[in-house]
């Protein structure tokens, strides 16, 4: 989807800083870092959100989300890790291409930003 900026990432025409990439995902840091390692899980086939999902989108995103959530909190250090999912303006999602949000969680954190 040309005006996508998520899109734009996995075609590498707007830099980011890759955690994980395959012929399916990609995972990159988020470019707010709500928390240290602040990662975002995405499709690289364009879809808008999780209610647009067909039933293998959604397995092929989420299949990986363990490993690279649990690869995350170990090499930072992490206490634990929330993952959070936005779908649609009302529900909190500002980019329109499907993501999933990793945030480490750290025993010195004071809560989100
Ligand atoms: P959501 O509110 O759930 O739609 O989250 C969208 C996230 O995308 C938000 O946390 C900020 C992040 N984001 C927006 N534009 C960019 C960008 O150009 N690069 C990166 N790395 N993240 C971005």
């Amino acid at each position: 989807m040309t005006d996508c900026i998520f899109c734009k990432i996995i075609a590498g025409e707007i830099p980011a800083y890759k955690i994980y990439e395959d012929d399916d995902i990609l995972a990159f840091l988020d470019i707010t870092q709500t928390t240290k390692g602040h990662t975002l899980v995405i499709p690289k086939t364009h879809v808008r959100n999780v209610l647009d999902m067909t039933e293998d989108q959604a397995k092929t995103l989420f299949a990986k989300i363990p490993s690279i959530a649990a690869n995350i909190k170990r090499k930072l250090g992490a206490t634990g890790l929330n993952m959070l999912q936005n779908n649609e303006a009302i529900a909190g999602q500002t980019v329109f291409h499907a993501h999933v949000h990793l945030i480490p969680r750290y025993s010195s954190d004071d809560g989100f930003k």
